[in-house]
């Protein structure tokens, strides 16, 4: 259990009280009963095994992951055909409440995506630069501090665990995609410690996957080469993952960023991004594991000066051509957007390009471009938007019903509540939510996670929707605009530097001039990404009318004077909304300010979220007088309200 001064999430004690205070039959052993044997000893219930039950757990012959919650009026009864799908039928027990115990029709979940997973960013050394966790804002590692494995951890990863399990996470990565030399060495002398971690996520259903390096064979085998053709080669990660099995019989398989910033790949042997995942597929399968291949690679050493090269273009360009050549064990590992985790992008055209090939949606719940943990930004009205796009048009699928898999990158750290900022927990239970049911509103999934962590009754749950349920457009309002991105201080990637990134070598460029601003990506007379995109999206995209504002600059360049759909000008819309964005911030802090700390809104959680909007409302200024001062500059062209601009 965890200690006190860790918060508990969405799970605290008087959640289970509905379960706990009843007579309870588990049929089978394992998590389940010992979490209702636990729910029971706190709130007066009985775990029992015969007489008259008033929730039965059992296994069925339904197969799958999902669950079956019969309420009828003697008894509840939860049904799975799996021991991971009655940890879910449990969990959503927990989520009804009370109303798990009404009469109602048979409610019957299946998960949309049969693995759902995390990707942890964690180092095992601190790294010189991006520290103990890569892009992590919630302390430091929960699995390694310095070099060394938090053994006294444990009974708190298991309630990590726990957590990820109740909202239906089933895989986790993790290590760091970048994985440096100590990291390498998890796949072997150090394997130990991957050992005791997949116990714990074992009893959660959960199964852990490593990152691992390309250069493996080299780094730890000794080889000269890490050709994937190699027999050598190939015969070094058969009896390194053979190996693996031999202590985790579940062990999920890897996850590699290869050719990708500076990483290891194929491509120093002349070889395909198909023949470094086949090759590990094969080594892999005999045994059940699967490769998450990650389609993140472009040129990070560009030259600023040369326009007919586009990053966005990127992984359409090297992946496209192999659609069909990736084993079945393969999965590719797709960012949502053709760039990077901004906070808006089009949807990553890869994601329509592959039929033949298997598809991971990768998400980034850690919050690096989105405000870092500081600012609050409730993610899943983007991600509903991501999974809700239909690339061929409305008769066509959504991305939801294309891709196999869901995967994000974990906003979890060793901070007393989890995630830095208390209210970003509400992304990690969101990603969960979706990945089970893309359909789930955001509105919903939040008055959700409100009920559950707060025990919010109408008031709080208003208050808390006004100051979350906005707060990614709000953060989209005063941060780059209409899509450009990357208007971010290179390396740490928090707070406004609009041309940080203009002339270095990473691809992320928006053009401003005196004229005009955006990134010519049309065919016609741009880079042609826009073609990348099947019909309609391939004709909108081109056509600078057509474009949905939002994505206007990641598409177009335009004059300042450019008139929007929404009948504003450009470089108006710039001032307009950076105005409003932190007027909004405002409005969410002193909403927050009107609040009282009361029951599970404990002082120490209300503290923390106050100074963090006090820090939102400085930063936001500080975007909001930045851009609106620079194109000022650059525009000459005055804003039609004279508000202050610098
Ligand atoms: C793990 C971005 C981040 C890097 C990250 C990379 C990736 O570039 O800034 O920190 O590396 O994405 O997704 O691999």
């Amino acid at each position: 259990m965890a200690t006190v001064s860790v918060h508990p999430a969405w799970l605290p004690t008087d959640v289970w009280r509905p379960i706990g205070s009843r007579r309870v039959r588990v049929d089978v052993s394992g998590t389940v009963r010992e979490e209702v044997r636990a729910a029971c000893a706190n709130h007066g219930g009985a775990l029992i095994t015969s007489g008259h039950a008033d929730l039965i757990f059992a296994l069925d012959s339904a197969d799958g992951d999902g669950y079956a919650i019969t309420r009828e009026p003697h008894a509840t009864t939860v049904t799975s055909a799996t021991h991971a799908g009655l940890l879910h039928g449990l969990f959503a027990t927990v989520r009804l409440g009370e109303a798990a115990f009404t009469p109602a029709p048979p409610l019957r979940s299946r998960p949309a995506f049969a693995r759902r997973m995390l990707d942890h960013w964690d180092n095992v050394d601190v790294h010189p630069v991006m520290g103990q966790v890569e892009r992590g804002y919630a302390g430091g590692s929960l699995f390694w501090r310095a070099g060394e494995f938090r053994h006294d951890q444990l009974p708190r990863i298991r309630d990590y665990a726990r957590l990820l399990a109740s909202i239906g996470i089933n895989a986790v990565a993790l290590n760091n995609v970048n994985v440096h030399t100590t990291e390498a060495h998890l796949l072997t002398d150090r394997l130990d410690e991957i050992v005791l971690l997949s116990e714990i996520f074992r009893g959660y259903g959960i199964r852990v996957h490593l990152a691992v390096t390309f250069a493996a064979p080299m780094l730890l085998g000794g080889l000269d080469t890490a050709d994937p053709l190699d027999p050598a080669v190939r015969a070094w990660w058969e009896v390194t993952l053979a190996q693996v099995y031999e202590r985790i019989p579940d062990f999920g398989g890897v996850l590699v960023k290869a050719d990708s910033e500076g990483r290891p790949g194929p491509f120093a042997y002349g070889r395909t991004h198909a023949d470094g995942a086949n090759m590990l597929a094969a080594a892999l399968a005999p045994h059940g594991g699967v490769v998450h291949w990650r389609a993140f690679v472009y040129n990070h050493r560009q030259d600023w000066r040369d326009r007919g090269t586009d990053r966005a273009r990127a992984a359409y360009d090297h992946f496209t051509p192999l659609d069909g050549a990736f084993a079945d064990t393969v999965i590719l590992q797709v960012k949502h957007g053709p760039m990077d985790f901004q906070p808006r992008e089009p949807v990553s055209p890869v994601l329509a390009a592959m039929p033949g090939t298997r598809l991971a949606l990768e998400l980034q719940v850690t919050q690096e471009y989105t405000g870092q943990q500081k600012h609050v930004c409730y993610l899943a009205p983007m991600w509903a938007e991501v999974l809700g796009f239909r690339p061929r048009g409305a008769e066509g699928a959504t991305i939801a019903g294309t891709v196999a898999e869901a995967v994000a990158v974990a906003n979890t750290g060793d901070d007393p509540f989890w995630t830095g900022h208390p209210l970003a927990q509400a992304n990690l239970y969101a990603f969960g939510r979706l990945a089970w049911d893309p359909t789930l509103t955001p509105a919903a999934i939040l008055d959700e996670w409100l009920g559950l962590t707060f025990d919010a009754g109408d008031g709080l749950r208003a208050a808390f929707h006004a100051i979350m349920g906005e707060s990614w457009r709000t953060y989209e309002r005063y941060t780059a605009p209409l899509g450009v991105g990357f208007m971010v201080r290179p390396g740490h990637h928090y707070g406004p530097d609009v041309d940080g990134y203009e002339y270095t070598p990473w691809g992320t460029y928006h053009f401003a001039d005196r004229d005009g601003v955006g990134v010519d990506r049309t065919v016609a007379s741009g880079t042609g990404f826009a073609g990348c995109y099947p019909y309609p999206w391939s004709e909108v995209f081109e056509s600078v009318t057509d474009t949905p504002d939002e994505l206007l600059l990641f598409l177009h360049h335009v004059p300042y004077t450019h008139r929007l759909r929404s009948g504003r000008t450009v470089i108006q819309h710039i001032y307009d909304t950076h105005f409003a964005g932190v007027a909004e911030v405002e409005r969410m802090r002193d909403l927050w300010r009107g609040l009282k700390p009361a029951g599970l809104l404990t002082p120490e959680l209300y503290a923390r979220v106050g100074e963090l909007l006090d820090e939102q409302v400085r930063c936001a200024g500080e975007w909001r007088d930045q851009v609106n001062s620079y194109f000022l500059r650059k525009s000459g062209i005055a804003d039609n309200r004279r508000r202050p601009i610098h």
